[in-house]
């Protein structure tokens, strides 16, 4: 996962119960142009869903006339990065590696090899992967806005409508309310308008052979590309794609829920029946596979996201409730002995809670107590940050969807 910089420290925790649970955990990505944080994924299976990828990147709709220029702005940016960037094939490292994937996954090591080889290392990957510079104050309001304002609601809102159907039927299979899937789809790619512009191989390529030294979890982050990048090539060979030809966010991460190769190994879906994935083109495999992520990651059905928080002063021990950061550890009994007063639904719920902090720069926090199922949204991309804005962007777009 890559986050690049994780917000709280609690996340080693989350990690360690995930990995126990699962043995395999995937994030989300934010698109590359709006990207503060990634997603990445780890995901060990071979079990290979029948399915082509359609190269196209056709984006779900014509992109307003600023959004048009922003874009080619980006390609060209992107382009002109590609031409600077040196090849892999002189490297006897990578090549070496090309040939342990071919040997691993059964490929052709000529084409693994003439894959890599053409991929270019890209500068501008290097830096926006870094963490952010250290004491620059989390801002919840400012993130929000980022994330939530009229286009994006707009956008949402025709989603919606033009899925409607599918999203039902989503929701009726996993349980995961359509509000979580518009908001994820929204909070990642506006709907297919950002889908980002690197070439995946190149994305990849650069942070599995020249991931920046000066990240605290370099050599751990590498590794990690170095799978993806495996994960990629297998991918690609087994449903007949050029790899050279898909694009995606700086990390690698692919189509309108911005998927990273192992992600859309285990948890994609075709949810269109028409005998592929295609997470570029249709939004009905979108809406299934996101919905199929969160269901993957114990969605639970009927449950809310979060409660309201108040604290009871005399009692309040906020250390305590914090340590255990985005996962859920205390009974709503716990919390309330601690100082946490959830409201009167809250008390109902049957599970565990969390203390979420959102941090507003110089001004005061804002808290909320939240479930198994808004630790669930962090699985898509490692911030408690990302999961509030997914959640309020869905709220946005029901509220302001036609009656
Ligand atoms: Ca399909």
């Amino acid at each position: 996962m890559i986050r690049i910089e994780p917000q709280n420290g609690g996340r080693t925790l989350a990690l360690r119960w995930n990995e126990k649970a699962a043995r395999t955990y995937c994030l989300g990505s934010i698109a590359c142009a709006l990207a503060l944080w990634t997603l990445n994924a780890y995901a060990q299976t071979d079990t290979a869903p029948t399915e082509t990828i359609v190269t196209s990147t056709r984006t779900t709709k014509t992109p307003k006339p600023h959004k048009a220029a922003k874009s080619a702005k980006s390609v060209k940016r992107a382009k002109a990065e590609q031409a600077q960037g040196n090849a892999y094939a002189t490297r006897p490292e990578v090549m070496q590696l090309a040939g342990e994937i071919a040997a691993r996954r059964n490929l052709d090591p000529q084409w693994v090899s003439h894959a890599i080889g053409e991929a270019r290392y890209m500068p501008g990957i290097v830096k926006a992967i870094l963490p952010p510079a250290v004491g620059v104050p989390k801002n919840w309001t400012l993130y929000r806005s980022r994330f939530i304002d009229a286009v994006r609601i707009k956008a949402g809102v025709k989603f919606w409508s033009d899925n409607r159907e599918t999203l039902e039927r989503a929701e009726k299979e996993t349980g995961v309310p359509a509000a979580i899937v518009v908001g994820i789809i929204g909070v990642e790619t506006i709907y297919g308008q950002q889908i980002g512009n690197y070439r995946v191989l190149d994305a990849l390529c650069t942070l599995a052979f020249d991931f920046p030294a000066a990240h605290p979890r370099a050599s751990a982050r590498a590794a990690y590309f170095q799978s993806e990048l495996e994960e990629f090539l297998a991918l690609t060979a087994r449903t007949h794609t050029d790899p050279l030809a898909l694009r995606g966010s700086y990390a690698g991460a692919m189509g309108l829920p911005q998927f990273m190769p192992s992600s859309w190994v285990k948890y994609a879906v075709d949810f269109d029946g028409d005998g592929r994935i295609d997470l570029f083109n249709s939004q009905a495999d979108v809406i299934g596979s996101v919905a199929n992520y969160f269901k993957a990651f114990r969605w639970k059905p009927g449950v809310a996201t979060y409660y309201p928080v108040s604290f009871d002063l005399q009692k309040l021990d906020k250390a305590a409730l914090l340590e255990p950061d985005i996962l859920p550890t205390f009974t709503p009994a716990d919390f309330a002995a601690k100082g946490a007063i959830v409201d009167a639904a809250g008390m109902q719920h049957p599970g565990l809670l969390a203390l979420i902090e959102l941090q507003n720069g110089a001004d005061a926090p804002q808290y909320v107590a939240g479930t198994e199922n808004f630790y669930a949204i962090t699985r898509y991309n490692w911030s408690s940050y990302y999961a509030m804005a997914v959640i309020e962007l869905g709220r946005e777009v029901a509220a302001t969807m036609p009656k």
